[in-house]
């Protein structure tokens, strides 16, 4: 059993948006403003720079209580100590990861099908990612979009936490959430935002608004 995690709103990385704030600094600010989970995700980085990149954004994360994963690559998580990996449907397998990084790591999966996300529900990882649910330009090469149907049919199929990702912003999210997921996964609706922690507390309202109405009048 890995350990407990909330991944409501988790944060993708992205370095071309962070621009010259950097990423960790726009790490920060949608911490301070609710992020639950933060993605570590670099396309390009040479080996190095990529474990002292996670160092730096592990102990921002865990100095709020929040996991760091790592997109992908399962030696930077292990060396930079990080809480776990995600990994698509290309990428090293499950069984590797939980050999190399232990039974409390968190270990994600993308699914960008139905049938993908009937062999999920076989596998040892902590959380299953809805891949993509909407179109999105941050990411080029995904499949054909799931869409809120795709949602709630994974959602009927999976035991595990189940996360939406691909073109998801604040228009968008209560349906993805009633169509069964829980959690966002976002890159530019944060790491894009003139204020990442405004638009980090603009999901953290929805939740207040779909679970508990009152506060939100
Ligand atoms: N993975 P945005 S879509 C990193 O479908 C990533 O697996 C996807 O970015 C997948 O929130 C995606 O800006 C990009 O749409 C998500």
């Amino acid at each position: 059993m890995s350990r407990a995690f909330d991944p409501f709103l988790y944060l993708v990385t992205d370095r071309d948006l962070a621009g010259a704030r950097g990423v960790a600094e726009v790490v920060r600010l949608a911490l301070d403003g609710g992020v639950t989970l933060v993605q570590l995700r670099e396309k390009t980085l040479a080996h190095e720079p990529f474990v002292e990149e996670a160092c730096v954004l592990r102990d921002i994360c865990h100095a709020r209580g929040v996991p760091l994963i790592v997109n992908d690559n399962i030696a930077v998580a292990r060396q930079a100590n990080a809480d776990g990996v995600h990994l698509g449907q290309s990428d090293a397998s499950v069984e590797e990861a939980r050999e190399t990084l232990g039974p409390d790591a968190i270990i994600g999966l993308s699914v960008e099908s139905i049938e993908q996300a009937r062999t999920a529900a076989r596998l040892d990882i902590d959380y299953v990612a809805v891949s993509p649910v909407f179109a999105t330009p941050t990411k080029t090469d995904t499949a054909a979009p799931l869409g809120l149907e795709g949602v709630r049919a994974i959602r009927r199929l999976a035991d595990k936490p189940l996360v939406a990702i691909g073109g998801i912003n604040t228009a968008n999210a209560a349906d993805v959430l009633q169509a069964g997921a829980d959690g966002l996964a976002v890159i530019s609706a944060i790491m894009a935002a003139a204020d990442p922690c405004q638009a980090a507390r603009a999901f953290r309202r929805l939740r207040s608004a779909l679970t508990d109405p009152e506060r939100e009048r």
